[in-house]
């Protein structure tokens, strides 16, 4: 018999009780951790409430595939409060990211005509002679820093390196144009940017729990500061598209050249300018720390394993062999490479889980859970069990070839119509990066550091990963 969703196990009484222990619990930097203890206590389905957050989690690959296959036509995300707080306040437009909080229709409108223009397959032959060319500027870049340092090595924290390799890939497929942050000076205002996203971000995980209003009211710090931080976000990306826009005009006439997803998006005619603004400016925001950071991780694993290190450089050779130049032709011949950015975000996701509002009832676990109800798949601890992936702890990017299942188990970008818009840019950019830095360079450790993640809205590392690079 199925049993009713009051007896889904759990803490979900007193939501403000249990903030107050998830606090004690330095909840808001571990919700990874105390996520993957609570599927140990309570099983693999539990009902939660912290503060105003209610939510039923679950951690098996079938059981998300019935998630997913009660998303309904208008898959709806928790609603990120701080998020549209921001826009209601400045009265911005809200973009792909968030209009389902207003509107069904309105977002899946938006959301067909940027698919074609973002995250199709046809677009990959636009995007990668992009990618590839600040890819090799990033290598260009390494190269100049070891001659400076006169070892023959390069030993650093990349974190900022990578931030910046990001915005400039990000910004030269919605652009067309570069930015030169691969340059040795480069404009403060990108560094603003940067900046700010790692601000907007860090400062939205406490207010998860905590309605913003409330915060808001009493003139917290962490509401400034995420206002702030959307300032510089949504300043930097307006002089970005102005620059676009004005230069559309100028130069009337059909471009020789695709001239990036933003002007395609102008020239189409489609959407209003508002809309187009509204979601360029989220995917200049969301393509920065998300691709950085999960290269960062790949480096790091590639410094542990340096056998696998040299297999994937292997591969890597022969790819490049075999396509004779035709890049999109190599980007074929890497089987291990994306096996090896897939075991990354297994280990170390961006996104701690994935949620849907769910259109229909649905069981699961035995449990009958109500049309309505918010329900989170836990990707990090699904990606460390046992039961799910053998030996979760070993970093093995061969897994994904054959072996294994692979049933709803690789879910880093999400799933479905609502899956990650940025995931082809996302996936390219990341491949071409270690395409070049493994043809160039062998990356290693310095001493054994165990780095594990902190939550602050997506998983980073939590402490600086220190890297050597030398020249192959
Ligand atoms: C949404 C992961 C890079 C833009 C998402 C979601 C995930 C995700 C899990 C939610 C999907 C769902 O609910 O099913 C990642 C990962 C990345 C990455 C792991 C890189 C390693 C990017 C990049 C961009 C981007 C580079 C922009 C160019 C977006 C946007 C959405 C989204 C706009 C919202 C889509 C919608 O609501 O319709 N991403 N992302 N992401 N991501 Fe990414
Ligand atoms: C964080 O419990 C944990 O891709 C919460 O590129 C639930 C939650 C809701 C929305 C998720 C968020 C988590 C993690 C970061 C995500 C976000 C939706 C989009 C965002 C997954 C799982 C991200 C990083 C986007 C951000 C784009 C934006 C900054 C313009």
């Amino acid at each position: 018999v199925v049993r009713p969703f009051n007896e889904v196990p759990g803490l979900w009484k007193n939501g403000w009780a249990n903030l107050y222990n998830f606090w004690k619990l330095d909840g808001f930097r571990n919700l990874h951790r105390l996520t993957l203890q609570n599927f140990n206590t309570f099983g693999p389905i539990y009902r939660e409430k912290i503060g105003s957050y209610e939510s039923v989690n679950i951690i098996n690959p079938e059981d998300a595939a019935i998630l997913f296959k009660a998303e309904g036509h208008y898959p709806k995300r928790l609603k990120v409060e701080p998020w549209t707080s921001y826009r209601d306040y400045r009265n911005r437009k809200y973009g792909v990211l968030l209009k389902y909080v207003l509107n069904g229709e309105d977002w899946r409108s938006n959301r067909v005509i940027l698919n074609k223009e973002v995250i199709s397959l046809k677009m990959l032959e636009n995007f990668v002679p992009l990618l590839d060319e600040v890819g090799q500027d990033f290598v260009a870049r390494v190269h100049k820093k070891i001659k400076r340092t006169g070892q023959n090595k390069w030993t650093t924290d990349l974190s900022q390196e990578l931030f910046k390799y990001a915005l400039e890939s990000v910004s030269s497929v919605l652009y067309g144009e570069r930015l030169g942050l691969m340059l040795d000076y480069i404009d403060p205002e990108a560094q603003h940017f940067i900046d700010c996203i790692t601000l907007m971000f860090k400062t939205t995980s406490p207010m998860l729990y905590i309605p913003p209003a409330l915060l808001k009211q009493i003139g917290s710090k962490v509401w400034r500061d995420h206002v702030e931080a959307w300032d510089g976000i949504f300043n930097h990306a307006d002089r970005c598209i102005q620059n676009i826009y004005k230069k559309l005009h100028q130069d009337a006439g059909t471009p020789k050249k695709y001239p990036g997803v933003l002007a395609s998006l102008l020239m189409l005619d489609k959407l209003s300018i508002e809309d187009i603004k509204a979601s360029v400016t989220e995917l200049m925001a969301g393509g920065v720390d998300t691709t950085s950071i999960t290269l960062l991780w790949t480096l790091y694993e590639l410094a542990r394993h340096p056998n696998l290190q040299e297999e994937l450089r292997a591969e890597v050779a022969a790819a490049r062999a075999e396509s004779q130049g035709d890049l999109l032709e190599m980007l074929k011949r890497i089987p291990l490479v994306k096996g090896a950015l897939k075991e990354t975000l297994r280990l170390h996701p961006v996104a701690v889980n994935l949620q849907r509002y769910i259109a229909e009832d649905i069981i699961i676990q035995n449990y009958h859970i109500p049309a309505g109800t918010l329900v989170q798949l836990g990707l990090y601890a699904m990606g460390r069990h046992p039961k799910v992936f053998f030996r979760p702890e070993q970093y093995k990017p061969s897994r994904w070839l054959r072996t294994e299942t692979h049933y709803f188990r690789s879910l880093g970008f999400g799933f479905g119509p609502r899956q990650c818009l940025g995931r082809r840019i996302a996936e390219a950019e990341m491949q071409l990066f270690l395409i070049h830095i493994l043809e160039n360079f062998r990356v290693e450790k310095q001493q054994h550091v165990e780095v594990k993640s902190t939550f602050e809205l997506i998983l980073v590392p939590d402490k600086p990963i220190i890297l050597t690079l030398k020249p192959v």
